[in-house]
């Protein structure tokens, strides 16, 4: 089962739900507002089943505009979570190899702040690469929604994008690389409930488009995360409140060559087996 959070052409946020990829049906004719509502219910698949249940207006998806599939939670990310990850960064960095060699086998892994909800791009709107950037890639990566209680209620797709020359000449620049005007895409669905046996079978492509044709593509399998998801979220959520919940980035595995960057007019385009394909063309900011 997949929720959504849409817009019609009354601008009022909605709360839907595809079983088929090609109609959303409208859960606020059912009196749900808030995507929160459902991933905040003890059994949301329970719940949205028997929403469901009820018979209720269908939109096409086409006719729709997605919003970002979370309403208030914080968004983190996890990094160098992948060997292919770790290898990039180590080459990327003279100075920080040695912090990425090391925490790819350390007990804590790398957490980092990535975005508000507010900020968060959705499926369709356009991501952003820094002005003062000229090496900006796309990172494709399994993102949980996390409940106020650090329960896993859901997974979305995530687009972590990041200014690898500034990430790579100092790691206490790291904040910058990371988190600027659109460098957080996520959606368009959320998948509820997965179990995590389930979603580590799942593929993760991404097709980077210039000018209509590819210039990148890469795969690799969420079952290549050395991480557990429990071990994830139990970190992100140690001495920490998330009263709205979080979404937490899982790092990513598929990484472009050294040479190449995201340039305006771009479009990246990331699909996971699970969930479904999150598209967004790219702007400078
Ligand atoms: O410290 C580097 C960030 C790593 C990251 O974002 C990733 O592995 O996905
Ligand atoms: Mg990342």
């Amino acid at each position: 089962m997949k929720l959504c959070r849409f817009q019609l052409e009354d601008g009022r946020p909605r709360v839907g739900l595809t079983l088929d990829d090609v109609s959303v049906v409208d859960f606020s004719l059912a009196g749900v507002e808030r995507l929160e509502t459902l991933l905040e219910s003890e059994d949301p698949l329970r719940l949205v089943a028997k929403l469901a249940e009820t018979t209720m207006h269908a939109h096409r998806v086409a006719n729709v505009k997605f919003l970002p599939p979370i309403e208030q939670h914080e968004v983190w990310a996890a990094g160098v979570t992948y060997q292919r990850s770790k290898k990039a960064r180590m080459d990327e960095s003279q100075i920080s190899a040695n912090a990425y060699d090391k925490v790819y086998d350390a007990e804590r892994p790398e957490i980092f702040f990535k975005s508000l909800a507010e900020k968060v791009v959705p499926h369709g709107q356009a991501i952003g690469i820094r002005s003062d950037s000229k090496w900006s890639v796309p990172e494709p990566e399994l993102a949980l929604v996390i409940n106020s209680h650090g329960k896993v209620a859901g997974c979305t797709i995530g687009n972590d994008v990041s200014a690898r020359d500034i990430e790579g000449e100092n790691l206490l620049y790291l904040p910058q690389a990371k988190v600027y005007h659109r460098s957080c895409a996520l959606g368009p669905w959320v998948v509820v409930a997965p179990k995590e046996e389930v979603a580590r079978e799942w593929t993760i492509k991404m097709e980077i488009l210039r000018g209509g044709a590819p210039v990148f593509t890469g795969e690799t399998s969420v079952g290549q995360l050395k991480r557990s998801f429990t071990e994830l979220t139990d970190f992100l959520c140690r001495s920490q409140v998330f009263n709205h919940g979080a979404v937490l980035l899982t790092g990513t595995g598929i990484v472009p060559p050294d040479d190449f960057s995201l340039a305006i007019g771009d479009v990246v385009r990331i699909h996971i087996s699970g969930i479904g394909t999150l598209e967004n063309p790219v702007v400078v900011v």
